[in-house]
């Protein structure tokens, strides 16, 4: 965790920006996967980890915006516990340690809140037992806490958490460049592996690098040589040479912030002609956001510009025809990419998004989209310096989707139905890198995985590792 002045100066901001009641921030808990004693890996909650930091199952912090008295709630350990688990810090020691000065047992928690007649600020748990909990401490019904919980306070941490302080943006990038560690070892070894391994034995060497150098994955992986396939968990398809493997993968350090990286790889090290026409437009979209992205500009007209990118290339190659910002204005090129262009990073792989997408995303002045593609876009405001954002644009041709619009004869003046059908068997394709926007622009954060197709043969081949450009255009 960071020094106890940062999660102290962040609760004060929190608290003066509220102003009145108390804050509940309750830890996570260890979830059980199949008995009580059989935890999945323990995951702090995110807001507790911005506000407390500490990474410890059964704790909760409550703040008193009228007082400014912080509490730290938790149990401290019997003989018996001390059998099984050694000796740890007591509450008082964890308190101290995330700069509280007020340590607390857990039995005198539900009196303590239920005791305080003002204004309570909580946001709706996605832990059914912490939901049982919160339910309790307020007298309330679980189906009721999504209209009490406290708009305000989800406003105004996600308010500071978009904006990334320096120490965050250090770790962030750390866990980019174990990200790059996982892509780089995965685009060599699956370009190579023969068709025997699987789907999933690019999986384990995930799991390998992320769990054994970091905590774990930031998500469930995606590896799929079905890259059409939004999130493919199936991990059961043979690396078939001549195929596209499409991963899309992250690594969280034990800081938890999270790194979310796209590559899509050439089984066998060489992409086809048909492969490298659409690959290489997928990569002017990606480095076409980087180049400009900059403090002031609406993700949604990022989106767009990605969008313009595509569709540009596919009239190129035949596949679409027409006015490209036609096409872009009613949303014809969502038949290649039917989703958004990307979402925010931090200590959430999609930062914030149990907030709600739509209170951290949008506002009243800037609402949702509801056309077929950009209504998946998880942002839709402005680009503000230091904000960390996901570029990930993509070309899939998923089979089903082409046969339902060609039968609805949608679109038929934009897409060339004819061609398009040619393309049902190939895949998709996405590129992923994540950016941090700086005062007049954005970095791409991370060491580098290698990204346009001459550039991914090189690194696939035995490769003069000098000749490959990891960070630049050309
Ligand atoms: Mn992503």
């Amino acid at each position: 965790m960071f020094n106890s002045d940062v999660y102290k100066a962040r609760r004060q901001k929190l608290m003066s920006s509220l102003k009145d009641g108390l804050v509940l921030i309750p830890g996570n808990i260890e979830l059980p996967f199949n008995y009580k004693s059989n935890t999945f890996p323990f995951r702090q909650d995110s807001t507790f980890l911005y506000y407390i930091g500490l990474d410890e199952p059964n704790l909760f912090a409550v703040l008193d915006c009228n007082s400014g008295n912080e509490y730290l709630f938790g149990n401290d350990l019997t003989m018996d516990d001390i059998i099984w688990t050694g000796s740890l810090p007591s509450t008082s020691e964890k308190a101290a340690m995330a700069g509280i000065s007020n340590a607390k047992n857990t039995n005198e928690l539900s009196a303590f809140v239920k005791n305080h007649t003002g204004k309570k600020h909580f946001i709706k748990p996605y832990i059914g037992n912490i939901a049982i909990l919160i339910a309790d401490l307020l007298g309330v019904k679980t189906s009721q806490l999504e209209e009490l919980q406290s708009i305000d306070f989800i406003r105004a941490a996600s308010e500071m958490r978009k904006i990334k302080e320096a120490v965050e943006i250090e770790e962030i990038e750390k866990s980019v460049n174990l990200t790059c560690d996982l892509h780089n070892f995965v685009m060599k070894w699956a370009g190579n592996a023969e068709e025997y391994y699987t789907e999933r034995d690019v999986v384990g060497e995930i799991y390998k690098i992320a769990a054994g150098k970091g905590y774990f994955t930031s998500f469930p992986p995606i590896v799929t040589i079905h890259g059409e396939i939004q999130h493919n968990h199936s991990y059961n398809e043979n690396l078939k040479k001549g195929r596209l493997l499409l991963v899309d993968a992250g690594a969280e350090t034990s800081s938890h912030y999270a790194g979310d990286m796209t590559r899509t790889i050439p089984l066998g090290g060489k992409f086809s002609k048909r492969q490298k026409d659409i690959y290489d437009i997928v990569v002017k979209a990606n480095w076409g956001i980087v180049d400009s992205a900059k403090p002031g500009v609406l993700w949604t007209e990022l989106h767009n510009r990605a969008a313009r990118i595509i569709t540009s290339g596919l009239k190129d190659l035949g596949l679409m025809k027409g006015d490209t910002d036609d096409i872009v204005t009613c949303g014809a090129y969502a038949l290649f990419f039917p989703h958004g262009l990307g979402h925010m990073i931090g200590l959430d792989v999609h930062d914030m998004e149990n907030y709600g997408e739509d209170l951290i995303g949008y506002d009243e002045s800037h609402k949702r989209s509801e056309m077929f593609g950009p209504n998946c876009l998880r942002y839709g405001l402005e680009l503000r310096e230091n904000m960390v954002m996901s570029d990930e644009p993509g070309i899939y041709f998923i089979p089903q989707l082409i046969d339902m619009w060609q039968q609805q004869g949608k679109f038929k003046d934009f897409i060339d139905y004819d061609r398009v059908k040619k393309y049902k068997d190939f895949g998709g394709v996405r590129l992923e890198d994540d950016i941090l926007i700086t005062a007049n622009g954005s970095r791409v954060l991370g060491k580098g995985v290698a990204k346009n197709s001459k550039d991914v043969e090189l690194y696939i081949a035995p490769e003069d590792d000098k000749k490959i450009d990891k960070k630049g255009k050309k």
